[in-house]
């Protein structure tokens, strides 16, 4: 923001805008409202947001000429940090940078390798933009005209676009820029409409005139969380910018990307176009989530979410600052106020939609490795973990069950009896997934494959630019690609899965592959040369072009150009899979999925692709969950011991640990890769990861539980701690631990040759879970008894816990109590097993918890009230249940045990529904009292001590 140009009394206006739009009698009461707002700030700089103050401060102290009102266009003393690229597109001279009309000052140092730092070639506060004109209100906010008189250095500029401003509720903010003259690509999400009419009491917008600009503020505080004038909007035909300033440095979100939960705002690029690639740092991988959310001092959060497809930059500096930089599409751009972070990531999955219900079988643990080459070692493989006493769910194949690499086919070498394999799978109470990759053998003779066939016959197929199925490469030789875009192709890949389904009875789908990859650049055939294949800006995808490692940008989908769609094949894909398992199998849906795009979560989850067997991975693995769970995709998890290369003894029992707390567990290997199943271990190794299992199947009824308030409130299960506690700036950076919840803490150990581990505790009291003895896991299993240490007292503070191999921490917040299960070999047996509360009192003697409780598969149980919904409530040394909803669903559902923490006081006596029970025990020691009982979870009880 500028502070030197004088269109009326001040350029951040509105003020001057509304005033205008005021005397012309359009006032409506919003407008009235933020109207009144704003004059009061004209006449006081000091409400002038915090940044702008900086700004002008440095700019006054600083070496230069002192700056003034009216300074010349081409001023360059603009600090380094806010100087925003002028040349985004290639290294220029500083010729060619005075020809664009900017400023070029050299750093005196370039940093080394791919790192950005300041940019040589900046725009000076008055490169030409757009102007702002025929600003009308509207029922639920503002249109506008936006015009420029210069076009930029990128080709086919819109000199003239379209502004709507929708004020859609309280605190969801949404504009889009675009060109009203054509109809631009636009990402194919529905998204909601709402509008509210009344004024929000988060948040007043405001309009700079010229340079154009929104600008977004807090009314509780004044912050402005959005100024779209810090820098020139592009709007051309292959290259559109936004920038703006951020009210704080703290920021997370823009998957998918490797590194620490919150973002480096010293220069950090990073780039969106899914790509097959081993995670690393700085590189575009399997993912694209346009959204960030930003953490503000006090600890009041919002978000902004671009609504675009197409690759992009998103370039984050100092001031601090982001510029989105996107190939195509239309600027599309919610901003939501929280206030806090929690309800911002609600707000972003209103748009987005909330995640789908995963099958209770699904949250069991999962074991696959490539090479797997036969139904026999399959069997193998499930029988010694049987024999070993692990838990284990869902067994999965790779591409070894294939007949010539080739989708829904199965070889008759080692696969022959594939269908009996999975019949005894489901007869032993256990799931089965396999891997499905989009790309459709192409090169038999016709007639011999039918998915081919039948997908030409129906035009499922992206197509190049002769109008024939652009063939690529991939495990199974050329190929061609579904286009998951044209419902004729959904049709199809449902027939494909369902014909599949009949021979061979699979509970999910593995889609591998969907970004999409290929292994040839663009095509067998190369691709053509265009805009589409040479866009004027390419972002910093590795390889340094769109085509690497995929399809031609050019080649045509159904609903618009590859280049367009790009980011969205691995969604469409998840989407047609998940239509296809409901008609398939008539139960929910079970399918991972390696690329995603905003809004993924609603049909399937993610692992983390493929990660190395290294201590780096492992604990770079939290801070992905953690973004994913942020990003609407709570069902996520990286290889358990690492896919690609070697894991270690010690390694595997850490990754264990750590995955038994991932929302979707699963142990995953490559082809060359040493066996890493849990029984390839030494004893004491194997006690220790059963352990980490054990501590997983007990906790399944919670675990269920979170997933539905993901489902049914747009809520994380896996959680970093600013969710919880975003009042302690401590917790802001803490991502290698993280909470399932509200209340379950888990500190795992990351580092090799460690027997201690340092976690952030916020303050309050946390009562230390021990681990289920395993002894737990004979053929009657005792009810879980959960038994605790002492608790951590904490007032906002670091604690350096014991944690020897076969322990990882995990620490229940007190006021809150959780439903414990006993653990089986599988979910099948576990939901049979009695079930325990862990009551974990506050100071004052409270708590609360609950559980969601259904048959595990149905679909649609919430429409038909088939579930049970129990609270939990302690107070005054009682504990009772509230039955918010009871059906037959959860009528055999026992309650044995109930262990109380933070029992100060020696219990005499203990009553559970008017009968006195005996054989409770306490310890003074760890203040823990044990009541075991025999009650029904479904049915009234009342338990109290005295
Ligand atoms: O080009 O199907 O990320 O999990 O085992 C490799 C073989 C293809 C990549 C996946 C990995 C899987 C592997 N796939």
């Amino acid at each position: 923001m500028d502070m030197k140009r004088p269109p009326c009394p001040r350029p951040l206006l509105g003020a001057c805008v509304l005033l205008s739009l005021a005397t012309a009698a359009l006032v409506g009461h919003v407008l009235l409202h933020d109207f009144m707002v704003v004059p009061r700030e004209l006449h006081d700089f000091s409400q002038v947001p915090k940044e702008m103050n900086q700004a002008h401060q440095q700019r006054a102290s600083g070496p230069g000429p002192q700056p003034s009102l009216g300074a010349a266009p081409t001023q360059c003393d603009v600090p380094p940090n806010s100087r925003f690229d002028c040349a985004p597109d290639k290294a220029i001279t500083r010729e060619q940078c005075e020809a664009r009309g900017c400023c070029y000052v050299p750093a005196r140092w370039r940093p080394r390798g791919s790192r950005m730092a300041q940019p040589w070639c900046f725009f000076p506060p008055s490169y030409p933009s757009y102007k702002l004109g025929n600003l009308t209100t509207t029922e639920t906010g503002y249109t506008a005209t936006l015009s420029r008189d210069t076009p930029t250095f990128f080709p086919k500029d819109v000199m003239t676009l379209q502004l709507d401003v929708l004020m859609e509720t309280e605190s969801r903010l949404h504009f889009t820029i675009r060109d009203p003259a054509n109809r631009r690509y636009k990402v194919p999400l529905e998204t909601p409409r709402v509008h509210s009419r009344a004024p929000s009491t988060l948040y007043s917008v405001e309009f700079s005139e010229e340079p154009f600009g929104v600008v977004v503020r807090r009314k509780l505080d004044g912050r402005v969380v959005l100024n779209t004038t810090v820098a020139p909007l592009f709007f051309a035909e292959q290259f559109l910018q936004l920038s703006t300033s951020l009210p704080s440095p703290y920021v997370t979100g823009l998957a998918e990307h490797l590194g620490p939960l919150l973002l480096s705002t010293n220069w950090t690029k990073i780039t969106l176009w899914n790509r097959d690639i081993a995670p690393m740092s700085d590189v575009n991988l399997y993912g694209s989530h346009p959204f960030y959310l930003v953490l503000e001092d006090g600890g009041l959060a919002h978000g902004v979410f671009l609504l675009n497809s197409n690759a992009m930059d998103v370039v984050l500096q100092p001031s601090p600052a982001l510029s989105w930089r996107s190939t195509g599409g239309i600027l599309d751009v919610y901003v939501l106020l929280g206030p806090e972070p929690k309800s911002v990531v609600r707000q972003y999955l209103d748009i987005v939609g909330y995640p789908f219900m995963p099958p209770y079988w699904g949250l069991g643990f999962h074991l696959c490795r490539w090479g797997y080459s036969s139904t026999a070692i399959t069997r193998q493989v499930v029988e010694n973990m049987t024999r070993a006493l692990f838990p284990l769910d869902v067994q999965w194949n790779d591409l070894d069950y294939m007949d010539a690499r080739r989708d829904f086919t199965f070889n008759t070498d080692g696969f022959g009896d594939f269908p009996a394999m999975v019949q005894e799978l489901h007869q032993g109470g256990r799931r089965y997934v396999m891997i499905v990759d989009p790309a459709i053998s192409s090169s038999g003779p016709a007639g011999s494959y039918r998915p081919y066939d039948e997908g030409l016959r129906r035009g499922v197929f992206i197509t190049n630019e002769t109008g024939q199925p652009l063939i690529g490469k991939v495990w199974p030789g050329p190929t061609a690609f579904p286009d998951f875009t044209n419902p004729e192709a959904l049709d199809w890949w449902q027939d494909m899965v369902a014909e599949f389904h009949a021979q061979v009875p699979f509970d999910g789908i593995w889609i591998d592959m969907n970004e999409p990859s290929n292994f040839v650049k663009g095509s067998v055939d190369g691709c053509p040369d265009s805009d589409l294949e040479n866009p004027p800006y390419v972002p910093g995808v590795v390889g340094g072009t769109l085509r690497a490692a995929t399809i031609c940008a050019s080649s045509h989908q159904f609903l618009s150009t590859h280049y367009n769609l790009h980011n969205l094949y691995g969604l469409t894909e998840a989407l047609a899979s998940h239509r296809a398992l409901v008609k398939a199998r008539g139960t929910r849906p079970f399918v991972i999925s390696r690329s995603t795009f905003a809004g993924h979560g609603r049909y399937a989850g993610h692992w983390t692709g493929d990660v190395w067997s290294s201590w780096e991975q492992l604990s770079s693995s939290v801070p992905e969950i953690l973004l994913f769970n942020l990003l609407g995709v709570p069902l996520v998890g990286a290889d358990i011991c690492g896919f690609l290369g070697n894991t270690s003894e010690e390694l595997c029992v850490r990754w264990t640990q750590l995955g038994a707390f991932y929302p979707f567990m699963r142990n995953h290997n490559d082809l060359h890769s040493l066996p890493q199943e849990p029984y390839r271990f030494s004893d004491a190794a194997q006690q220790a990861m059963r352990t980490a299992l054990t501590l997983r199947y007990t906790l399944l009824p919670h675990l269920y539980t979170l997933f539905h308030r993901a489902h049914t409130g747009g809520e994380t299960v896996a959680r970093p701690l600013f969710l919880e506690f975003p009042e302690d700036p401590h917790t802001w950076t803490v991502d290698r631990q993280l909470l399932w919840g509200e209340a379950l803490l888990i500190t795992p150990v990351l580092e090799a040759g460690k027997v201690e581990v340092t976690g952030y505790f916020p303050t309050g009291t946390w009562y230390n879970l021990q681990t289920v003895p395993a002894e737990a896991l004979g053929s009657l299993p005792p009810p879980p008894s959960a038994p605790f240490k002492s608790a951590i007292h904490s007032e906002g503070q670091w604690v350096t816990l014991p944690a020897p191999l076969d322990t990882i921490n995990l620490h229940l917040r007190a006021g809150h109590i959780i439903p414990l299960q006993g653990p089986g070999l599988t979910t099948t047996e576990s939901r049979k097993q009695p079930m325990a509360l862990a009551v974990a009192l506050t100071g004052s003697g409270e708590a609360r918890g609950e559980l969601f409780w259904d048959d595990g598969e149905s679909l649609g149980v919430l429409e038909r009230g088939a579930y049970m919904q129990v609270v939990f409530l302690a107070r005054n040394n009682t504990i009772v249940n509230e039955l918010l909803h009871v059906t037959s669903e959860g009528a055999g559902l026992q309650l044995r045990n109930v262990t109380v923490l933070g029992v100060v006081t020696a219990p005499q006596q203990v009553v559970s529904n008017g009968i006195p029970v005996s054989n409770f025990t306490y310890s003074p020691h760890t203040q823990t009292l044990a009541i075991p009982v025999s009650l029904a979870m479904g049915e009234q009880f009342l338990i109290s001590w005295s």
